[in-house]
């Protein structure tokens, strides 16, 4: 098959016989089961030795579709569309560790991620072991936490909230060499801007809720890899314990996910412009941004990120109570959790999105209590620049 530029993947990168009727856009199938031409086409379905649907929890052909867009432009053989980005980053979980196993994690994850890994996970006897920031990038430390039990390795780069950046590349190299899957959480980048799997990594998960779907109307979830490890999570997890992608939701990602390039580009381009903005007001005291020269993971997000992506974290000077005046002020940009929609959301991660990692935890992933977290939209930068410039005088 012809091989094409992924912004052309973005908009087609789906087989296109799927309807008779020669549907530009892919058809909803909205049904719970599928009907079989006798007992024997029925049996033969189950059995595998026929190709047909039989069950919309077991597969969809508008969820397939979706599956097929996300592994092309991901790079990879296979993927799963999931109920939501947790039951993505649970199912990868599930599916690869029993009680008695460890794996190593950045300790800078979603707050939901956070507490499944700590505490759920704990709960089956499974041990996250978390790597502080300041060890990322120390294949050494990284290798002391691994030992016969440990089952993965598990990044998330930008991290939530505080844009930390992973060196893929070197994990990669790490969990390699000890013969163990990377799972790599690539929500704050996309697809369009970094592909983790063509720098090493053998899993790749979203929160389709974000920059996928873009739209801020559905709750959703990927995860992409090889057949058979995909294989592997659908017939360990997924496929029985049924967190499955409803077909509407999946038809409401792949309007979404045809203009990726085009937003995730104007995402980019308006971010930097508001970070480089906000690093020379002298009401904030420092920009976390993974694009401005100022940022530890500066290189690195050069390295493995075709442009920097949408999301900036930022103190301002009065630490908390400044900040939560800065929040009460905006008029444009909204407060509220979840990213990558049209609209500008803020938010402030310590007692929202973040709220229950414990104050030593926050710490100690680098999670300030002044910390405000900024999804940049797509208004014009010059209309978000004095939204917050006018917030910002009252604090
Ligand atoms: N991974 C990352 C990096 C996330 O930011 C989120 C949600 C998830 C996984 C979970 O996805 P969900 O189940 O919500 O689809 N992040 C959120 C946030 O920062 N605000 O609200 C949700």
């Amino acid at each position: 098959m012809k091989k094409f530029s992924k912004d052309t993947d973005i908009v087609h990168g789906i087989h296109t016989t799927y309807s008779t009727s020669m549907d530009l856009v892919p058809p909803l199938h909205l049904t719970s089961t599928f009907k079989f031409k006798n007992a024997e086409h029925g049996a033969e379905i189950f059995a595998g030795t026929t190709e047909g649907y039989a069950y919309t929890r077991v597969a969809n052909p508008t969820v397939d579709l979706l599956q097929e867009k996300i592994a092309k432009i991901e790079g990879a053989e296979d993927a799963i569309a999931t109920s939501s980005g947790m039951s993505a980053v649970a199912s990868v979980s599930l599916a690869l560790l029993k009680p008695g196993d460890n794996f190593i994690s950045c300790s800078t994850v979603y707050g939901g991620t956070f507490v499944l890994f700590s505490k759920h996970l704990k709960d089956l006897h499974i041990e996250a072991r978390f790597i502080s920031p300041g060890d990322y990038a120390s294949a050494q430390q990284i290798e002391a936490a691994i030992d016969g039990k440990t089952r993965f390795l598990y990044a998330e780069t930008p991290a939530n909230p505080t844009l930390d950046v992973i060196d893929i590349a070197l994990w990669a190299s790490v969990a390699k060499k000890h013969h163990l899957p990377l799972v790599v959480d690539n929500t704050f980048a996309s697809p369009y801007l970094q592909n983790p799997i063509s720098i090493g990594a053998d899993i790749v998960l979203h929160s389709a809720t974000k920059y996928l779907g873009g739209h801020g109307d559905i709750i959703g979830g990927v995860i992409a890899g090889s057949k058979k490890m995909m294989s592997h999570i659908k017939e360990e997890y997924v496929r029985h314990y049924g967190p499955i992608m409803s077909p509407f939701n999946a038809w409401l990602v792949l309007r979404g996910v045809k203009t990726l390039a085009v937003r995730m580009e104007k995402h980019s381009d308006s971010a930097l412009t508001i970070a480089q903005w906000l690093e020379a007001h002298p009401k904030v005291a420092k920009v976390f941004y993974p694009g401005l020269p100022s940022h530890a993971g500066y290189a690195i997000a050069k390295k493995q990120m075709k442009k920097f992506g949408g999301m900036i974290a930022f103190e301002v000077k009065g630490g908390t109570d400044a900040g939560k005046k800065v929040m009460n002020h905006v008029e444009l940009c909204i407060l509220a959790v979840s990213l990558g929609d049209c609209e500008s959301l803020i938010q402030h991660p310590a007692s929202m999105t973040h709220a229950a990692y414990s104050p030593e935890e926050r710490k100690k992933a680098g999670i300030s209590d002044g910390l405000i977290r900024l999804s940049v939209g797509l208004e014009h930068p010059d209309d978000i620049i004095a939204d917050l410039e006018n917030a910002l005088t009252f604090a």
